[in-house]
């Protein structure tokens, strides 16, 4: 990464201004380039510096231990009378073991309750056809993935690639097109029944592969690379078959959200293809929360939930996770999720009344930093790198994806114009839009692609199109968008729309105050060159209808792992596929109908994806961010970092995990190590000492 900072040379606003006069209504190719202009390099936030990086074989290893222990009320109260098997017949021959070194105050006691709060609301357990279980952490806590990346944050670069999670290891053939990928062997669903290929094929087959269910995560086989096939070798053996040889990029999205399988033996039996009464609607909704014990590979169970008020999970007897002691994890008997706002997670981390938040809505953070530095204070605040960024994106399909009307599909011709995109940059001036998150050196202006937390991130490759109205307002006027019938919104040239006002609607999922009040910022500005925005805000759950069926001109979006880490859900960092892009998907016809820079990306993404070669593979990411930054593929606003806040009464917390990285922070810090040392236990759980109860009955056992 560049670290020297390079000032626009003085005759960039000229050359944009020449540059403009060069683009027509549809004209995309400058007659000239423009000098690449570079957002000033973000002031750091920094605070103890990072820890030395990690192997990962410091972290992790599968292996069997000579003993193995659980909590005494397990023992006493079920496997003493029956209830449950001995500890050591729970756990695979060879569990998941965390090493003692990584752990930061070493091995934990049992007990105690981890108590989060969500923004979010969940919607039923079949996160695989497409339903919340309200974010915030829980659905991190309930799946297991064949690998997983939170914890990468510790990671060596020259040792990065994907932890060993429910696959344990894999091995690629001679020509690099197959990968044989070994399961946790004797690894069980929390009620007993055993975990195995079939939970995998079940997930690849019949959700992934079928074209009538869509996971959360909007996984497809594109997301594995076009024509990828998987198929089962034995109970614990699966085989991967690529296109490319050693696309070991894949691996990343082996983890979560994207390959994370849900229990075959009770979903089976409701998929439409096993069940002539089922219909993929009854599939999609047949487990909704209130169904209780649901079996997960997770730490925790869901046991008890009041909607609106609060989802309870205890801890999974047959969790295949241990520390080198031999004690099975999770230390912490119990996690709750109150069902609140994210506002109120901040707040109630801060007060001690709950016991973890990412700090990422800038308007709290000041008074959460007040709250921190008092001595007395009950959490700890700890911010790390800029990896919140938010850009607006442009609808840019203009063969049909999301049944435009007549306004809409001008609308996105206007999008798919350089000149609008460049002319809407020029717009903007972040620094206000920074500043009206939160005062003081959080933000930065975020010019988009890659964020610059990223480690591919490369300031000489970011081209920057900063505050100049004259710029934006030349390009309308020469577009012809002129304020023809003086009531302050320019018009549409004559013969589009009968040269009504322009009026273009922006997209907006406020479900925090982020993105409303960026949103808000947005709108204001672009007043100010006459060009009518109207914001749309929704809450989280139409998100992904409208969102994912196109129906939008405009996107606030925040960028996500692919952008911050280039390695995480790298597909989606262009349309690689059909369904895979947020703001460019195909069409009716099922074309997608990418403008060239955009086929563009699409072929430094691949390369990257097939290339394994660490000097080549920054080459390429350097490529991408010219031409995505350069072409304005999206409208970069704002960037700024998260605080991760944790009660002082846990201890095992990763010093400097970032709250969004390779995964979130609730995947980072790796809960299932946390625990609270014996002085400082509460008597915060709902319902101690009782295990989750059998699949879909009352509550917890006793
Ligand atoms: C973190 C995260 C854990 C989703 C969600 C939420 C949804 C989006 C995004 C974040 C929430 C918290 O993020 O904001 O801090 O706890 O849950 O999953 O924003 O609306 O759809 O992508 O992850």
């Amino acid at each position: 990464m560049s670290g020297r900072k390079r000032r626009p040379p003085p005759c960039a606003a000229g050359a944009v201004r020449l540059a403009i006069a060069m683009v027509g209504f549809t004209g995309v190719a400058y007659g000239q380039t423009v000098a690449p202009t570079i957002a000033p390099v973000p002031v750091a936030i920094t605070g103890k510096p990072a820890p030395a990086p990690v192997k990962i074989s410091d972290i992790l290893e599968f292996k069997a231990l000579p003993a193995y222990h659980e909590p005494d009320w397990v023992t006493a109260n079920f496997v003493a009378k029956g209830r449950l098997p001995p500890v050591v017949d729970r756990l695979p021959k060879e569990p998941l073991v965390f090493k003692t070194g990584n752990l930061p105050d070493g091995v934990g006691v049992y007990g105690d309750a981890l108590r989060h709060v969500t923004g979010g609301r969940p919607e039923g357990w079949n996160y695989m056809a497409g339903q919340s279980q309200g974010w915030g952490g829980v659905d991190i806590g309930t799946m297991e993935c064949l690998t997983r990346t939170g914890p990468l944050f510790e990671v060596a670069a020259s040792d990065l690639t994907p932890l060993p999670n429910l696959a344990r290891s894999w091995e690629w053939s001679v020509d690099g097109h197959k990968l044989t990928m070994h399961l946790v062997a004797g690894a069980r669903w929390s009620d007993g029944v055993p975990f195995t290929s079939e939970d995998v094929m079940f997930y690849w087959e019949d959700n992934v592969l079928d074209p009538k269910v869509t996971p959360l995560s909007g996984t497809s086989q594109e997301t594995f690379g076009a024509g990828t096939t998987l198929r089962a070798i034995d109970d614990t053996t699966i085989e991967w078959t690529f296109k490319d040889a050693f696309p070991t990029q894949y691996l990343y999205q082996m983890g979560y959200p994207d390959f994370c399988p849900g229990p075959a033996h009770l979903f089976k039996p409701l998929h439409p293809r096993y069940n002539p009464t089922a219909t993929y609607d009854t599939y999609q909704k047949a487990v909704p929360t209130e169904f209780l014990n649901v079996p997960v590979m997770g730490a925790w169970v869901p046991v008890a939930y009041r909607p609106d008020d609060i989802l309870v999970l205890r801890r999974n007897p047959y969790y295949w996770k241990v520390d080198e002691a031999g004690n099975q994890l999770p230390y912490l008997d119990e996690v709750q999720y109150r069902l609140s706002t994210w506002q109120a997670r901040d707040i109630d981390a801060a007060a001690g009344i709950a016991d973890f938040s990412n700090l990422e809505q800038p308007q709290n953070y000041v008074e959460a930093l007040r709250h921190a530095a008092d001595p007395t204070s009950p959490a700890t605040l700890k911010f790390g790198p800029r990896t919140s960024a938010f850009s607006m994106l442009f609808n840019l399909s203009a063969n049909g994806w999301g049944q435009p009307d007549a306004r809409a599909e001008a609308v996105r011709l206007l999008n798919r114009d350089l000149g609008f995109r460049l002319a809407i940059s020029s717009a903007l001036d972040r620094d206000q839009i920074g500043q009206s998150l939160v005062k003081g050196p959080f933000t930065a202006p975020y010019p988009g692609g890659l964020v610059a937390a990223n480690p591919y991130y490369d300031n000489g490759s970011t081209h920057y199109y900063p505050l100049a109205r004259e710029v934006a307002v030349a390009y309308l006027n020469k577009a012809g968008l002129i304020d023809t019938d003086g009531d302050g919104w320019v018009n549409w040239p004559a013969g589009t729309l009968g040269g009504e006002d322009v009026n273009i609607v922006l997209l907006a999922i406020a479900d925090n105050g982020v993105v409303a009040t960026l949103a808000g910022g947005v709108v204001a500005q672009l007043e100010t060159i006459g060009l009518r925005v109207t914001p749309k805000l929704v809450a989280v759950d139409p998100e992904f209808d409208l969102e994912s069926r196109g129906q939008f001109d405009w996107l606030i979006s925040r960028a996500g792992p692919e952008l911050i880490t280039s390695v995480e859900n790298t597909t989606q960092m262009a349309p690689t596929g059909p369904r895979i892009s947020e703001f460019h998907q195909a069409g009716s016809d099922g074309t997608l109908d990418l403008l060239p820079f955009e086929s563009q990306l699409v072929g430094i993404v691949r390369q990257f994806i097939a290339s394994s070669d660490p000097v080549g593979r920054t080459a390429l990411m350097r490529q991408y961010q010219s031409v995505f930054t350069q072409n304005i593929y999206a409208v970069g606003l704002t960037q700024f970092p998260g605080a991760l806040v944790v009660s002082k009464r846990m201890a095992n917390v990763p010093p400097n995990a970032p709250i969004l990285m390779f995964n979130w922070s609730e995947d980072a810090i790796m809960r299932e190590r946390l625990f609270v040392p014996k002085d400082r236990q509460s008597n915060f759980e709902l319902f101690p000492r009782s295990l989750p109860g059998a699949p879909g009955s009352a509550g917890p056992i006793y």
